[in-house]
C-alpha cells in the first residue's frame, strides 16, 4: 500500500455514544466483551468488494455518479491492484476484519477465459500480500455468473451447454483462488438461475443441471482440499421473475431433494428476505432450525421501493431481531456480517463509504448488546416457553414424544369442552422489547 487513497481520514475509533465526531464509532467497540466473546468475534464484519469498491452508483434512470480517484476504470491489472490497495486501506481504517468478492470485482473480465484467469491470478497474488500485511481475511469468494451477456439465460441453468461449461470453468477458477487466499467460505448466489416464462423453460431439467453443477463443486472442493464452507444465498426475484433459490425454505428443499444438504449452509440477505415477503428474522430462523444458518449479507431494503435497493442497515429494531436469531443459533462459525450494501447514488464521495459502514457497524453493535440483554434477562424466552407448556405434560407430552395417534388425541378431545388458548400478548411483548432500546 504505497499511496494513501483516503487522505485526511484516520482509523475510526470507538468514542462512545456521546461523541460529536461523525467519523467515530459510538457503539462498536471491537474488543469489548459481550457475553463470552469480543464484539468483533460476534459480528465478524466484512466489506463487500462489489459495492464498496466497484459499484458505479447508477440506477435504472441514470449512470454512475461515484468519485473514486484510485480507480481509472480501465481493465488493467495495475488498476485492479490499486483498487485492492484502496480497499485494504479502507478496511483497515474501519476495523473491518473480513472481505468478500466476486472474481470479476477484483480482476477484469478479458477477451477469453485464459486471459481472465491470468489477470485473476495476478491480482490474487497481490491480495494475498495485502492479507498478510493487514491480517484481513477472505470471508468468502464467489464467481460472477450474471453480468456477462452469455449468462443472459442463466449459468448453471442455462439452456446452452457451452454456457454451462464456461460457468463451471469460472467457478472452478474462483474456488481455486478462494482456496489460495485461505477463504473461509464460498458462496453461490444464483444470479440468473431462474426464468421469465415457463413457455420456454424446462424447469425440471434446469434444476437437475443446477444440482449436478453443485455436486461437481462439492467434488472439486474435496479434490483441492478446500475446507471452507459452501453457502447458497436465497433471493426470490431480480433479475429473473422466478429465481429458483427463492427463499430459505425453497433452498433447503432443493438441497434436500438433491442430496446436497450436508455440504451447504445458507447466506441470508435482509433485502432478499423482504423481496420474498419475509422478515429477515424469519429467514434466519428457518435456516437456523435446519442447522444451516451460515452467514449474513447485511443490508436493508427501502420499504417504499420494490427492488433490491441494498441500503445500509441502521434500524436497531431490525438488528436486534437479527442478533436474537444469531445468538440463539450459537453465533457465526465460518460466516460473518457482510455489508452487501451500497451508498445512495446521491452519496457519491469516498467519505460516504465511511459514514455508511460506521452506521451499519454501530447498528449491529447496538443490536448485539440489546439482544444479549434480552436473552440474559430471559423474560421473552420464558414467555415463549410458557406459551407451549401444554406440550410439556399430559396429552401434549405424548405429542412431543411422538407417541400420540389420531385415536389417542380423539379420546382426549372428546373429554374436553370448548378450549380457549391463552393470549399471544403481542403488544405486551413489543412493549417489553422497547424497554431494552437505549
Ligand atoms: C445480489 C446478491 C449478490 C450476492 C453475491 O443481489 O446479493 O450480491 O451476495 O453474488
Ligand atoms: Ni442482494
Ligand atoms: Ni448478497
Amino acid at each position: 500500500m504505497s499511496q494513501e487513497h483516503f487522505p485526511g481520514i484516520k482509523k475510526i475509533a470507538y468514542e462512545g455514544p456521546n461523541t460529536k465526531n461523525r467519523l467515530a464509532f459510538r457503539h462498536y467497540n471491537p474488543d469489548e466483551i459481550v457475553g463470552k466473546k469480543k464484539m468483533k468475534d460476534h459480528l465478524r464484519f466484512s466489506m463487500a468488494y462489489w459495492h464498496a469498491m466497484k459499484n458505479p452508483l447508477g440506477d435504472p434512470f441514470g449512470g454512475g455518479t461515484r468519485q473514486r480517484p484510485w480507480d481509472d476504470g480501465s481493465d488493467s491489472v495495475e488498476n485492479a491492484k490499486r483498487v485492492a490497495d484502496a480497499g485494504f486501506e479502507f478496511m483497515q481504517k474501519l476495523s473491518l476484519d473480513y472481505y468478500c468478492f466476486h472474481d470479476r470485482d477484483v480482476a477484469p473480465e478479458l477477451g477469453d477465459l485464459q486471459a481472465s484467469n491470468d489477470a485473476l491470478d495476478a491480482v490474487a497474488d497481490h491480495l494475498k500480500k495485502l492479507q498478510k500485511q493487514t491480517g484481513i481475511k477472505l470471508l468468502w469468494g464467489t464467481a460472477c455468473l450474471f453480468s456477462h451477456p452469455r449468462y443472459m439465460q442463466g449459468a448453471a441453468t442455462s439452456p446452452n451447454a457451452d454456457v454451462y461449461a464456461i460457468a463451471a470453468a469460472q467457478v472452478k477458477k474462483a474456488m481455486d483462488v478462494t482456496h489460495r487466499l485461505g477463504g473461509l467460505g464460498y458462496t453461490f448466489w444464483g444470479g440468473r438461475e431462474g426464468y421469465s416464462t415457463l413457455l420456454n423453460t424446462d424447469m425440471k431439467r434446469e434444476l437437475a443441471n443446477l444440482a449436478h453443477f453443485l455436486h461437481m463443486a462439492v467434488d472439486y472442493k474435496k479434490k483441492i482440499g478446500f475446507k471452507g464452507q459452501f453457502y447458497i444465498e436465497p433471493k426470490p426475484r431480480e433479475p429473473s421473475t422466478h429465481q429458483y433459490d427463492s427463499d430459505a425454505a425453497a433452498c433447503l428443499n432443493f438441497l434436500r431433494e438433491f442430496n446436497l444438504l450436508d455440504h451447504f449452509k445458507l447466506n441470508i440477505e435482509t433485502n432478499h428476505a423482504t423481496l420474498a415477503l419475509h422478515r429477515v428474522e424469519h429467514e434466519l430462523n428457518v435456516a437456523a432450525n435446519a442447522g444451516a444458518l451460515g452467514s449474513i449479507d447485511a443490508n436493508t431494503g427501502d420499504e417504499l421501493i420494490g427492488w433490491d435497493t441494498d441500503q445500509f442497515p441502521t434500524n436497531i429494531y431490525m438488528t436486534t431481531q437479527m442478533m436474537l436469531q444469531l445468538l440463539r443459533a450459537g453465533g457465526f462459525k465460518t460466516g460473518g456480517m457482510n455489508f452487501d450494501a451500497k451508498v445512495r447514488r446521491e452519496s457519491h464521495e469516498p467519505i460516504d463509504l465511511f459514514h455508511a459502514h460506521i452506521g451499519g457497524m454501530d447498528a449491529f453493535a447496538r443490536g448485539l448488546k440489546i439482544a444479549h440483554r434480552i436473552i440474559q434477562d430471559g423474560d421473552l424466552d420464558r414467555f415463549v416457553k410458557t406459551r407451549y407448556a401444554t406440550f410439556d405434560s399430559g396429552i401434549g407430552k405424548t405429542v412431543t414424544a411422538k407417541k400420540a395417534t389420531f385415536e389417542s388425541l380423539e379420546k382426549h378431545a372428546l373429554k374436553l369442552g370448548d378450549v380457549v388458548p391463552a393470549s399471544g400478548r403481542q403488544e405486551m411483548l413489543e412493549n417489553l422489547i422497547n424497554d431494552y432500546m437505549d
